[in-house]
């Protein structure tokens, strides 16, 4: 219930107890002139991922927005992505999960070979090239909910199941919240911050975008958020695309 976020949060916070999709309504405030403001459900029931990929949000999740107009390039974006990303892992781990970043956009949890997806996030943005006028950062972390009801092809895992009870939404939140508004600040840490929880670094990956599929090692990242893949044919950095970690030949 909306009792459970008494939020003492670096933002105004808007909590629905259900909506079609926290992003969706961000984007609308954005539209009104809205900014600082994060939208907050306990449930979604029209939730999105990328290229309009269903997000799956039952009662339990912490399925969140944050709203800003920062002063940066369109082509800047994408850090705000990994900064919602570091945020998170260190609220899981302040938890007592432990929680590492895939190269783009998710934080997983390891069980020995096969991991597991706890967080999806999913930036959005308008604005000139020289110029964003707005930022919606989506986090859709699976904090109090049962992984069975959540789709199998997407092996997740929640909080409360990798902690073995369940998380203080409120808590969490807060922490998440305030980490990602010190990083939004200050995009010069983010991907510091970023190498240090990663877990793509250093695996043979194989990224399909929208130019093709390119493969190799994955030897770095780039500000504001491309992976450096030492492929065969030579050195490729690829801004975007799905990523998927293959094993070590
Ligand atoms: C993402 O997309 O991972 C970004 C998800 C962003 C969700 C947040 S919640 C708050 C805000 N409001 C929204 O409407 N969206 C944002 P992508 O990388 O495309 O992954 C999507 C895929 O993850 C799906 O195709 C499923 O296979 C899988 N999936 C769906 N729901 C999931 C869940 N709850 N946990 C783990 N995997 C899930």
């Amino acid at each position: 219930s909306a009792v459970e976020y008494g939020l003492d949060a670096p933002f105004a916070v808007e909590y629905h107890d259900s909506i079609p999709s926290t992003n969706a309504r961000a984007r609308d405030l954005a539209a009104e002139g809205a900014s600082e403001t994060v939208v907050l459900a306990d449930e979604q029931t029209g939730g999105r991922g990328r290229l309009d990929r269903e997000w799956h949000s039952p009662s339990g999740g912490v399925w969140l927005s944050v709203l800003f107009r920062p002063d940066v390039p369109m082509a800047h974006a994408p850090v705000f992505t990994l900064a919602a990303a570091v945020a998170v892992t260190r609220a899981a781990r302040e938890a007592g999960v432990d929680a590492g970043i895939k190269w783009p956009n998710d934080v997983l949890v390891r069980h020995g070979d096969a991991e597991r997806k706890l967080v999806g996030i999913l930036t959005e943005m308008e604005g000139e090239a020289d110029r964003v006028s707005w930022v919606v950062v989506g986090i859709g972390v699976n904090a109090n909910v049962d992984p069975a009801d959540l789709p199998d092809e997407a092996t997740p895992t929640s909080l409360s199941t990798e902690r073995g009870e369940p998380v203080d939404r409120r808590l969490f939140t807060q922490r998440l919240l305030e980490e990602f508004d010190a990083l939004r600040q200050d995009t010069g840490q983010v991907v510091e911050a970023w190498r240090e929880y990663a877990t793509t670094l250093g695996k043979q990956v194989r990224v399909e975008t929208p130019e093709g599929p390119v493969e190799g090692e994955a030897v770095d990242i780039q500000f504001p958020g491309a992976l450096v893949v030492e492929t065969e044919s030579g050195t490729e950095v690829v801004s975007a695309g799905d990523c998927e970690h293959l094993r070590p030949v």
